[in-house]
């Protein structure tokens, strides 16, 4: 079928002056014109394997044109399987640390975010490198503007670059272990953001049957056997001890992580939405990042007609400059709220008031989002009710 369907595509590009430039027939006339220049390809600071895939996918078509691509992060890469996924399938991924030249590129490329999660857009900005390239599936955040955006409601942003490798930016080649690789890793970030394809629709299945041709099927499962590490499995248990259910809803707050087990938080998430009768998990949890504190928290949602992004924006709000605090895609979403003032306190009785303080404060937010008491009063007559015996 994708045979068919790339044929048709040739036959049409070949017969298409009146037709619209596709998306990666404008992408292919920009990098021509970029040939000999050195780019940064930017991935959120907590990198998926959408994110990832995604990444090396423009790394690799960017190279045709002689464009030289690092791939850069600035957080930690804490997810078990991302690891995993990083060290077999050989990605070479540029951890920013603090003095890096960043003025050696001409400019920068973002993939799966546009620029509201990831601390490099700041860096970059400072540095004079201005974006050229986004490519995402999040709700417009209108944070950067780029010479070429892409911004689609789909899936995963790794369907959106197997669509611009399928219409020939990138010939793929069974014997070459690179193209294998790329395409393995495109299929895990597919799948990792579709909940193993349960929540993709009719681009994310044409794009793996693509895809699955060129797959090094025991590569993927070799990624996708490595198991949850201690402290992911305590971050879970402290998320179904603390975790309040209203209305189908379970939010739970899990305290201070260290910031190597942040993927801890949308593991924690992803696990709380396995209960009977849940359709929407929260789970948050402050860390240190970049030497801030800062309320990290992650969504998951099956219930197709709310809308994470709007959720979290409604719920959490906007700094002071207009920024808000969450975001997200079709199923999932995040925030991240810095704590300002309040990050100095160090006793170990003041963090735990500390914690306490956001912890009420974000519960409530959200449950005056969805149009619950936070606390419920128990009295008597409530004792009987439905609501009471949920929780
Ligand atoms: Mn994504």
């Amino acid at each position: 079928m994708s045979r068919e369907r790339s044929t048709l595509t040739e036959v049409s590009r070949k017969s298409s002056d009146a037709i619209p430039v596709s998306k990666a027939a404008e992408l292919t006339a920009l990098l021509e014109h970029k040939r000999g220049e050195r780019h940064a390809i930017v991935m959120q600071d907590y990198p998926d394997p959408d994110a990832i895939s995604s990444a090396l996918a423009h790394k690799m078509i960017a190279a045709r044109f002689g464009i030289e691509c690092d791939i850069l992060y600035e957080g930690r890469i804490s997810h078990q399987e991302n690891l995993a996924l990083v060290q077999l399938a050989e990605i070479e991924l540029v951890r920013y640390k603090e003095g890096d030249d960043l003025k050696q590129y001409q400019a920068t490329v973002f993939v799966d975010n546009q620029g509201t999660t990831a601390a490099l857009t700041d860096r970059f900005d400072a540095a004079g490198v201005a974006p050229l390239v986004i490519v995402d599936h999040h709700e417009p955040q209108n944070r950067i503007s780029a010479q070429f955006t892409d911004i689609r409601k789909i899936g995963a942003t790794a369907t959106i670059y197997t669509e611009y490798i399928r219409e020939g930016l990138l010939e793929l080649n069974k014997s070459d272990s690179q193209h294998v690789r790329l395409a393995t890793t495109l299929m895990h970030g597919i799948r990792s953001e579709t909940s193993g394809l349960v929540r993709a629709r009719e681009e994310e299945f044409e794009a793996a049957t693509f895809l699955t041709r060129f797959t090094d099927h025991s590569l993927l499962e070799n990624i996708l056997s490595v198991k949850r590490s201690k402290q992911v499995m305590n971050v879970i248990r402290l998320a179904l001890e603390n975790r309040e259910i209203r209305e189908s809803h379970s939010i739970s707050g899990v305290g201070y992580l260290r910031s190597e087990d942040r993927d801890s938080i949308p593991q924690a998430a992803d696990f709380l939405l396995t209960e009977e009768n849940i359709h929407t998990a929260i789970v948050y949890g402050i860390i240190i990042k970049a030497d801030r504190e800062v309320v990290i928290g992650s969504m998951r949602t099956n219930k197709i007609t709310l809308n994470p992004d709007e959720f979290l924006k409604e719920a959490l709000g906007a700094t002071e400059a207009g920024r808000y605090y969450g975001g997200g895609r079709r199923g999932a979403g995040g925030f991240e709220i810095p704590i300002g003032f309040l990050a100095d306190i160090k006793e170990d009785e003041m963090k735990v008031m500390k914690w306490r303080l956001y912890d009420e404060l974000i519960k409530k937010k959200l449950f005056d989002k969805i149009g619950v008491p936070s606390q419920p009063v128990v009295t008597r007559s409530e004792t009987s009710s439905s609501r009471v015996e949920e929780s």
